[in-house]
């Protein structure tokens, strides 16, 4: 009897450390136009970011980490999805839009919940809210992330330079007053609130292009609103309220296995560091929200660390697209830059086919496990839904994904060897280390941000080997590769291939 009772009492002990194993947390950190070199472990810029670094020094710090996409949408639906964004044809910047991802998808936060996690998700969340038009911000607001899959969400909906400039939890307006309903429109029907164009004098914050209609907090936005007046965020202490939100979830989770999608909005537009964060960079308002954005993740390290759930907890690190000096507003980011270099030594930045379009800070950190590595291999965001499933134990597959658990977790194996990139609606294709843009017949720059495009009227080559920041074109001298990459990116996008004559500039 007595036996028999150890045995159990073993086989028990036995599964439930078993068990913990293999089911870690997952936080998933995730920036917002952060670009590759704007983390201070990538060796490269000015910037300082010691809490990023220590996750990047202890764990896996890849230099070949991709998003999906040069914007945010089609890279969290890729997130999300592990399916290309240019296979939806409403995977693109989304104004005030309806939810992008389809219910019945697969998703990265319901793969988790199969498997008896608690999933849920703080911050930005711009993949869409409501189907079959314009949303309802009165009533729930469904479909959105608590019907993909996560059972909890407190979310900005859009961005922050869109209206309306509230936050959303589990689908309900934070705050709402009944008596004051709340009305956006981002057509011409100018209502509510004072808009950048017609009353100046009220702005805190100046427009550069874009950006010129309600203001909220002295900042012009995108979009008019009316209503809601109690419900309005503060924009400085927006990153607060994210990280101290993130940690009331985690309190009520920390017990059990949990997927935390914690979604900063540093450092896209408008940057309104907190007055403690002012003048740290010395870079103006960009240097300054993303000295903001590192505290705000070591005070999740810390918050991991004091829970006693570090060890069981895998972290990532990474951005949705590349760096943007001036993205709408006035705001010193290309001023006071000095010799900090957002993008590194890669050419473009967000909105680009070129590399710092897609090319990513990208790390993966689990304490005891994970030994700490530089890692060349090419991985990228679209590969998480795979790359967990398959740690996990799981037979859920996504469209597009690739098992890179290995690499990911395990210091071991090999990465993608080939990629598609997407920046607004083109696409770009990466084989090994060679990387081929099609032809685009529309402007090389984007004049109002300043970034490099990757336009050309023929087509680009290029061996990121011998040429990481794309400056010789190889197309006329190595045609049998450029070739077989056509034929390579053509078989892969099949009927998805875009006409480039139909693109227009976004
Ligand atoms: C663009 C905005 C830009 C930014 C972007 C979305 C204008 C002229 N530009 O339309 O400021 O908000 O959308 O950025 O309005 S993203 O990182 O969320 O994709
Ligand atoms: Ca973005």
């Amino acid at each position: 009897m007595k036996a028999k009772f150890l045995l159990l009492f073993f086989l028990l002990f036995y599964s439930c450390g078993n068990e913990k194993n293999v089911q870690p947390n997952v936080v998933l950190i995730y920036l917002d136009d952060l670009g590759y070199g704007d983390v201070s472990s990538y060796e490269s810029g000015t910037l300082e970011t010691p809490n990023i670094d220590n996750i990047a020094n202890g764990g896996i710090r890849f230099t070949n980490g991709y998003a999906s996409s040069a914007t945010c949408s089609p890279s969290r639906y890729a997130l999300m999805t592990g399916t290309y964004p240019w296979r939806n044809k409403r995977a693109k910047i989304i104004t005030g839009g309806n939810l992008i991802i389809d219910e019945s998808e697969m998703t990265l936060p319901k793969m988790f919940k199969s498997l008896g996690y608690e999933t849920g998700v703080v911050g930005k969340w711009h993949l869409g809210l409501g189907k079959g038009g314009p949303v309802d911000y009165n009533s729930l607001i469904k479909p959105g992330p608590n019907e993909v899959g996560f059972d909890h969400s407190y979310i900005m909906a859009d961005t922050q330079d869109r209206v309306p400039t509230v936050y959303i939890e589990n689908g309900n307006v934070v705050n709402l007053d009944p008596n004051d309903p709340i009305e956006i429109n981002f057509g011409n029907d100018d209502y509510g609130l004072p808009s950048g164009t017609k009353n100046p004098e009220l702005l805190t914050m100046k427009w550069h292009h874009g950006h010129n209609k309600a203001i909220v907090n002295g900042v012009p936005r995108i979009g008019y609103m009316k209503g809601g007046e109690k419900a309005k965020w503060s924009d400085i202490d927006m990153a607060d309220e994210f990280i101290n939100k993130a940690k009331e979830y985690l309190d009520t989770v920390k017990d059990k296995p949990f997927f935390l999608f914690y979604s900063l909005q540093q450092p896209h537009v408008p940057r309104t560091p907190h007055p403690r964060f002012e003048g740290t960079s010395g870079m103006g308002p960009r240097g300054d929200v993303i000295k903001e954005a590192d505290w705000c993740i070591g005070e999740m390290y810390d918050y991991l660390e004091k829970n006693g759930i570090l060890e069981n907890t895998i972290i990532i690190i990474s951005s949705d697209n590349g760096p943007v000096l001036n993205d709408g507003y006035y705001d010193d980011a290309v001023e006071k830059l000095g010799d900090h270099t957002p993008a590194g030594n890669l050419r473009g930045g967000k909105y680009s086919l070129y590399e710092a379009g897609t090319r990513v800070p990208f790390i993966t950190y689990w304490k005891g496990k994970i030994k700490p590595q530089v890692s060349d291999e090419v991985v990228t965001q679209i590969d998480f839904l795979n790359s967990f499933s398959s740690l996990l134990g799981s037979d859920t597959k996504s469209k597009d994904g690739v098992d890179l658990s290995s690499v990911f977790f395990e210091n071991s194996g090999k990465g993608r060897d080939e990629l598609v990139i997407e920046a607004t609606s083109r696409t770009a294709f990466r084989q090994n280390n060679w990387v081929m843009i099609p032809p685009y017949n529309l402007p090389a720059t984007n004049p109002r941000v300043n970034i490099e495009l990757g336009n050309s009227k023929d087509y680009l080559l290029f061996n990121l080997d011998e040429d990481i920041s794309q400056q010789n074109d190889l197309s006329k001298s190595n045609p049998e590769k450029l070739n077989e990459m056509i034929a390579r990116y053509d078989e892969i996008l099949g009927n998805n291939k875009k006409k480039a004559e139909k693109l227009e500039l976004e």
